[in-house]
């Protein structure tokens, strides 16, 4: 009895898994079990015998049962420990990075400066890219053969053969926008448009594509004391100096009467630019006073409405503010430029196929 309590004890914690206990159990206690054999021998034995050999038979059986169960609690156990060795989630892991993007410098500025004439009670007016030549050019006091439209390095848009429609053009600046909202609206009126304009133009400083933002304010007695306090209201408020001193000089454009162009007060020190300060002075806009005959063009009664209007270029004067001293930085494919000019976050690997050289 001794020898086989050992040998199914052994065999039990020796188990290794469930299907070796599982052999274990049915060899000792099973129908046909070594235990359950010698149990069934019982009925053949004289009291005596019976009275000694049942008690401890039970016992054995006992003693087999609570091995099994601390060994099948063992090896479920060990079972579970090896699933959360190997079943697990590095949460720590950094995760992969994600592309994103960034605000353009021309839209950062773009939405500057709208935000600042919106303080002064200017709306945004938005138009077409591609103008008729009337609201391009006729509108704005530029009729067919003024030297000024040929100056322009218009875009024309193609026609077939037979296609009679007016002529088209890319629009060569925002006006056209201005002419449309002025005609919609009515006076008074004060906007800005800004946006993309297109000129057969292309070197160190020219972009067949750039952006401009106009300005228009009309009124019953605009003049120019109110587009100068306007100018010099803007730049300080765009610079993000205290102020910014203004120098007007009498320039022409078919459009505006009288007509000039503005300079703001700067110095440059060791290449930096310091706006409104400083003996130098920088070119930054076209101005005037609208021409009666644009007023008149847009549905408008010169002799009871006046005011003024600016035109400016936003790549120009986005580069002024961030220091950007190339245009490539706004077209070029190469995302060196805005990273060097603090506009990318883009120091990412799967960033338009890498960042890497
Ligand atoms: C420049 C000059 C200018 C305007 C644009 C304008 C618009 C209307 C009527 C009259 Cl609807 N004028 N725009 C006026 C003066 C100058 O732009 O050098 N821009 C970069």
């Amino acid at each position: 009895m001794d020898t086989l309590r050992a040998s199914w004890l052994g065999r039990i914690a020796d188990a290794a898994d469930e299907q070796a206990l599982e052999g274990a159990r049915l060899g000792a206690l099973g129908k046909k079990g070594e235990v359950s054999l010698m149990m069934r021998e019982l009925g053949k034995m004289t009291p005596e015998q019976r009275q000694q050999a049942g008690p401890a038979l039970n016992a054995l059986k006992d003693e087999l049962n609570s091995a099994l169960a601390a060994r099948r609690a063992a090896l479920s156990d060990a079972a579970l420990a090896e699933r959360l060795r190997t079943e697990w989630l590095d949460v720590s892991l950094a995760p992969r990075p994600r592309a994103m993007g960034t605000i353009h410098p021309v839209s950062q500025v773009t939405e500057e400066v709208a935000a600042i004439f919106a303080d002064m009670g200017f709306g945004v007016a938005e138009g077409p890219q591609i103008e008729s030549d009337w609201y391009n050019f006729d509108a704005l006091n530029m009729p067919s053969h003024h030297s000024a439209r040929a100056e322009m390095d218009t875009f024309y848009m193609a026609r077939g053969e037979g296609d009679d429609r007016a002529p088209h053009v890319l629009r060569t600046h925002t006006s056209p926008v201005q002419i449309r909202t002025l005609q919609d609206r009515g006076a008074p009126i004060r906007i800005i448009a800004p946006g993309r304009v297109y000129r057969s133009d292309f070197d160190q400083t020219h972009t067949p594509m750039f952006h401009q933002v106009e300005g228009l304010a009309i009124d019953r007695d605009i003049s120019m004391a109110n587009l100068k306090w306007v100018l010099e209201e803007f730049f300080a408020a765009f610079f993000e100096v205290e102020g910014v001193e203004t120098r007007f000089r009498a320039s022409h454009f078919p459009f505006t009467e009288p007509s000039a162009e503005v300079d703001i007060r700067c110095s440059w020190k060791d290449g930096t630019l310091k706006v409104g300060e400083g003996d130098g002075w920088l070119e930054v806009l076209g101005s005037g006073m609208v021409h009666p005959k644009v007023l008149a063009a847009a549905g408008i009664d010169p002799n009871e409405w006046q005011g003024f209007a600016f035109g400016m270029g936003i790549d120009r004067i986005a580069m002024l503010k961030y220091g950007i001293p190339d245009l490539r930085a706004f077209f070029d494919a190469d995302l060196r430029w805005l990273r060097h000019y603090g506009f990318a976050a883009l120091d990412v690997p799967t960033m338009r196929g890498g960042l890497s050289a």
